[in-house]
């Protein structure tokens, strides 16, 4: 038996979580959920199982579609093109790495996917919330 002490040592001192995420489901430009609250150490899992997508940050308002090649912001990312070709599914793993709201968009069509509602946003506040950023989307 592992005494208190080693046992405690063991634990995480936060619990780290991961958030599925589907992109594509029933063929749709959607991710599904499509916003999400996550700690710093949690991770975002997007299972890409239709299509050809990207998860790719870009900017909350302006220049909204299509998000450009590598992402925007501090801590952006970008999947790049996951096709699902056959059986396979391919998936991308973010960690989150800091408290910030981040915007994301698939990349696909020339920002036709962007401007259609294929939007995600990582904790959205109240000044910058999800539906604001997917309406910046449809109208950029
Ligand atoms: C996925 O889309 C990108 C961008 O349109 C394209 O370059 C690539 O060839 C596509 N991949 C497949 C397997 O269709
Ligand atoms: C995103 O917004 C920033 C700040 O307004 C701007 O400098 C940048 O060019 C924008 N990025 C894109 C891809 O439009
Ligand atoms: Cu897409």
């Amino acid at each position: 038996m592992l005494s208190k002490a080693v046992f405690l040592a063991l634990v995480p001192a936060v619990l780290a979580v991961d958030h599925p995420v589907t992109v594509g489901e029933n063929g749709g430009l959607t991710f599904t959920p499509n916003q999400i609250l996550a700690y710093i150490g949690d991770t975002i899992t997007f299972t890409f199982v239709s299509k050809n997508h990207t998860v790719t940050t870009t900017n909350f308002s302006g220049a909204v579609c299509p998000p450009p090649a590598g992402g925007v912001g501090v801590n952006g990312w970008d999947s790049g093109f996951l096709p699902v070709v056959g059986t396979t599914m391919p998936q991308f793993v973010y960690t989150v790495v800091d408290t910030a709201p981040h915007f994301a968009a698939c990349m696909q069509g020339g920002g036709s996917h962007c401007r259609a509602g294929m939007t995600f946003a990582l904790n959205p506040t109240e000044d910058m919330t999800f539906d604001e950023f997917n309406a910046n989307a449809e109208a950029s």
